[in-house]
């Protein structure tokens, strides 16, 4: 009976120590200002309340309409295949300036949102006029819905935020593996660190050195 009560325990600790183990989330924070590339009529701005100091948007006034041209690429190193969710840093004034066309590849197909003006891919940002957290949903005319990417493969993805309405504004983006969190604490979302930052400059061109080229190789650095 005792050594029953002992191996009890022992797979019970096992069982625990295993969850937690395989319970570690892909955690990334990007800052939007350090995409590979930023499009006008998207431009990266200064505001002293933003990550860093810099945020990008396409310039606009407060509920006047606008948009539609404009986008910031990232290339993302995702560390092992499985779901991901997306969360931004945003600010969102009102119901002219709260949306992003977004698309992930390759979860997502190579396709020009903005010219397609296709719903999978149209983001509803929480309106807000201080900086919050938004994760990236898509707002179909049936509903918005929080949006999950599948990735096969671990390594190079591409992420394209375009504008839909100007004045809508980035600041940071965070990357998990967590697609089950609704609340940004759930997500433990955080704003880049330095060591974030310094990952999302230098980490691309270390690995780029081993390779021809990069999947994404015709994006140039925007900004350093
Ligand atoms: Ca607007
Ligand atoms: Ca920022």
């Amino acid at each position: 009976m005792k050594y029953g009560i002992i191996l009890l325990l022992v797979i019970l600790t096992a069982f625990f120590c295993g969850i937690a183990t395989s319970g570690a989330e892909v955690e990334i924070a990007l800052e939007a200002e350090l995409a590979q590339e930023v499009v006008e009529p998207m431009i990266i701005a200064d505001d002293k309340n933003a990550s860093d100091g810099k945020f990008i948007w396409m310039e606009g006034e407060p509920v006047v309409g606008g948009g539609g041209a404009g986008h910031a690429d990232f290339i993302i190193n995702i560390p092992e295949p499985g779901e991901y969710a997306l969360w931004g840093h945003v600010i969102a004034w009102d119901g002219n300036s709260d949306s992003f066309w977004v698309t992930w590849q390759p979860a997502d197909p190579d396709e020009d949102a903005q010219a397609t003006q296709n719903t999978e891919f149209r983001w509803s940002v929480a309106h807000g006029a201080a900086w919050h957290w938004d994760r990236i949903n898509h707002w179909l005319d049936a509903g918005t819905f929080e949006r999950e990417w599948k990735f096969n493969k671990a390594g190079e993805t591409f992420l394209r935020i375009g504008v839909r309405e100007d004045a809508t504004m980035v600041d940071a983006i965070f990357v998990t593996t967590n697609v089950k969190a609704t609340a940004p604490d759930q997500a433990n979302v955080r704003l880049p660190t330095d060591n974030d930052r310094k990952i999302q400059l230098e980490g691309l061109a270390v690995d780029a050195n081993g390779k021809a080229a990069t999947t994404w190789g015709f994006l140039k650095q925007a900004y350093r």
